[in-house]
């Protein structure tokens, strides 16, 4: 059974799913009556020092695969209409760059300033992570909070720990945008 994650949650991927390699990371939301925004989910990987690796290593809708072709961005979606994942992040551990330490997902609203959006018009929002290979679903996260002034999120990460993954369901906010972000990380 898929382990449910509350905020600040975490599991040792590497010793509750041994022999883990593909995973397909998915993100699906729904907005509440009346509402419509674009969520963009982007990836940062990261060395030890919490760096990109190289400016390559951040894999967004117009950069869709990592260097090492580990971490793969399935598309945008600019709607998020309709049941189950509105984007998908697919990583591969076992072609993954040995440098990287952390596998950073995040979510950001386009434009949301322009258009004056935020998470508080959501409805459900959600990342869960499913085993490819054995087409199973390991764990899910649902934001199970409002945050009406967040325009960006640090939604989940993969870390790795003295050689083990560990997944944390950060939900982080924040409303420095996408490019605030990059900037940190960057
Ligand atoms: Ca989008
Ligand atoms: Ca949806």
């Amino acid at each position: 059974m898929a382990i449910s994650l509350k905020k600040g949650g975490s599991i040792n991927l590497t010793k509750k799913e041994p022999g883990l390699k593909k995973m397909m990371i998915g993100l699906g939301w729904e907005m509440k009556p009346g509402s419509s925004l674009d969520l963009d989910a982007s990836v940062f990987i990261l060395g030890k020092n919490r760096k990109l690796i190289a400016d390559e290593y951040f894999v967004f809708y117009n950069n869709l695969t990592s260097p090492d072709g580990a971490i793969q961005h399935t598309g945008d979606n600019r709607t998020g209409e309709g049941e189950g994942d509105d984007e998908m992040i697919l990583a591969n551990l076992e072609v993954l760059n040995s440098e990287v330490h952390e596998i950073l997902v995040v979510v950001s609203i386009h434009e949301a300033e322009a258009r004056g959006h935020h998470f508080g018009l959501l409805k459900d929002a959600y990342i869960r992570i499913v085993d490819v290979e054995k087409d199973r679903v390991i764990l899910n996260y649902d934001l199970d909070e409002s945050n009406p002034t967040n325009t960006v999120m640090e939604f989940g990460k993969l870390e790795k720990r003295g050689g083990e993954w560990h997944f944390v369901a950060s939900g982080i906010g924040g409303n420095q945008g996408l490019q605030g972000l990059i900037d940190v990380y960057a």
